[in-house]
């Protein structure tokens, strides 16, 4: 067993800051109204924090059967959500193992544009070399001249190698072609290979992100070992679909979450967990290369509520 992070990474707790279902506990305290219209608010409050409809009717008609007496305290309210919201998130806390057998273990990045791929893999190397594993990274998104820069100054940050396309525009899956060779002529632990940023219903976008699946296959039949889906938690209920469509064309075996640092919109990891049970291998909290975090359902429910 073996994950992303060292084990002086691991904290406890520090992750949504604000949450709006908290804000709600309080202002339907501070009004003292009759218990069925404080049920109603919880609802709401659930609703507006993206855990999704279908999550907070069931969240809701669970408090429903609880019977609470009317005087109940908003600490109260806030333990049986933490609760219930934990009981939803647990199954998604998974690290991601690593066969040592597999080398190197090939991941894909995938994601709509700006999501934060480039951002976490630069993040995901750094913590990798800091367990003395060899890295490569490969630039597959070719679509940009300045998404290999980027990628460049993330790979020197953590030193590690870069495999990048030889000309302009180059087809991506030459480039994963190429950087798998690579990463066995040099027993390389890892490949993560970063790829364009793309909208779920752009076919042509998505074949290209298969191509680069396929390709990988004629070197190496069990890679890709991972296709992980990079999601910008400030989307809100959008992110359902793009796991969707993702997972249709190339199988998305884990997540990562961005940009939840400062959101108050955590409750869509709820939503997520709900629905697709995908295992939630990373959190993203910032923009530095350290802001990266190990997902715990049981903090993380409590954040969301407190
Ligand atoms: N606050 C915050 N910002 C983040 C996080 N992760 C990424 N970002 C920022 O989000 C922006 C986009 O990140 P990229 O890593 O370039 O995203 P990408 O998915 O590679 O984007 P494309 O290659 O254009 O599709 C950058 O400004 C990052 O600094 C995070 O966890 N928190
Ligand atoms: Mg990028």
């Amino acid at each position: 067993m073996f994950s992303f992070f060292s084990k002086a990474q691991k904290k406890d707790g520090e992750v949504v800051k604000t949450s709006k279902i908290s804000q709600a506990i309080s202002q339907i305290f501070s009004h003292k109204k009759l218990a069925s219209e404080i049920i109603d608010e919880l609802e709401e409050s659930l609703i507006i924090a993206d855990i999704g409809t279908e999550v907070a009717m069931r969240i809701i008609e669970e408090f429903r059967t609880k019977k609470f007496h009317k005087e109940i305290t908003p600490t109260e309210v806030k333990e049986f959500l933490a609760i219930e919201l934990e009981k939803i998130l647990q199954p998604c806390q998974k690290a991601l193992e690593i066969n040592s057998i597999a080398k190197p273990k090939v991941i894909i990045f995938n994601g709509v544009n700006g999501a934060g791929k480039t951002t976490t893999i630069g993040k995901i190397a750094f913590n990798l070399k800091n367990q003395n594993k060899k890295v490569i990274i490969a630039a597959c998104d070719t679509f940009r001249a300045a998404a290999s820069e980027q990628l460049q100054v993330w790979a020197q940050r953590s030193d590690c190698e870069i495999v990048a396309a030889t000309k302009d525009g180059e087809d991506p899956a030459a480039v994963a072609f190429r950087a798998l060779n690579i990463a066995k002529e040099n027993n390389a632990d890892f490949l993560l290979i970063d790829t364009a940023g793309r909208l779920q219903n752009k076919q042509n976008l998505m074949d290209e992100l298969k191509k680069i699946n396929t390709v990988l296959k004629k070197i190496e039949p069990a890679a890709p070992h991972e296709n992980l889906l990079i999601l910008d938690a400030t989307i809100g209920q959008n992110a359902k679909q793009q796991l969707e469509v993702f997972n249709q064309i190339v199988g998305i075996t884990g997540l990562v979450i961005t940009k939840l640092d400062g959101s108050a919109k955590g409750g869509i990891l709820v939503a997520l967990a709900d629905q697709f049970k995908k295992p939630i291998y990373a959190v993203g909290m910032g923009e530095k290369i350290e802001d990266l975090q190990e997902f715990e359902a049981k903090s993380f429910a409590r954040s969301l509520v407190e």
